[in-house]
């Protein structure tokens, strides 16, 4: 691993400090991000009407290390997706169990057959009685980390999808009506069949 010098004098009362392994200075007791806590905002969505609220606290999730990337997973299996966070400069992989009250919910797997394997990059509308959800399939968004190369659409109180449209990377235009919820499906480029992979 490479290994630099310090440039210049460092002023270490105003905080500034030097490592000759950048990957080591949590080991030190340093903090890249100033001891910056996390924030965690939930989408209180009421009609037209976006209204994110501060949940950091409440939420446990605004420790003060140096988050880098934040990837979601519903890993306990129950619809609610769990939020693993990474720090940089090593130190614990935290995992935040998600235990908001439980709604309906569908986890999609896209194959392509003309577009990429996984789909990525493919948009998705949803739309229940109550509501329409868009959702776009980029699982590499964090930095030196990903999600599932999966769709996870919360869907509240609807108990059923009256339409799925599927916009592969391809340009196809897929249709499905009628989706039973809270299940993981799969769907494949140019196949009217839903496959369900696992219902609750
Ligand atoms: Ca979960």
């Amino acid at each position: 691993m490479a290994k630099v010098d310090n440039l210049r004098e460092l002023d270490g009362q105003n905080g500034e400090f030097w490592v000759r392994n950048p990957w080591e200075f949590s080991k030190s007791g340093q903090n890249l991000s100033a001891y910056e806590r996390n924030g965690v905002f939930l989408n209180g969505q009421s009609g037209d009407e976006t209204q994110f609220h501060d949940i950091g606290f409440l939420s446990g999730a605004d420790n003060t290390g140096d988050g880098r990337s934040v990837s979601a997973w519903d890993v306990t299996g129950d619809g609610r997706p769990e939020l693993f966070v990474r720090q940089a400069g090593g130190g614990a992989l935290v995992v935040y169990e998600n235990r908001f009250p439980s709604g309906h919910w569908l986890k999609v797997s896209l194959r392509g057959t003309k577009s990429n394997r996984f789909g990525i990059g493919a948009k998705i509308v949803c739309e229940t009685a109550e509501r329409v959800i868009r959702r776009e399939l980029y699982p590499h968004i964090n930095f030196l980390s990903q999600s599932p190369a999966m769709l996870h659409l919360g869907l509240g109180e609807s108990e059923q999808i009256r339409r799925l449209t599927v916009h592969w990377p391809s340009g196809q235009k897929q249709v499905l009506e009628n989706v039973a919820v809270d299940r993981h499906v799969r769907i494949t480029e140019d196949d009217p069949t839903l496959e369900t992979i696992q219902a609750r």
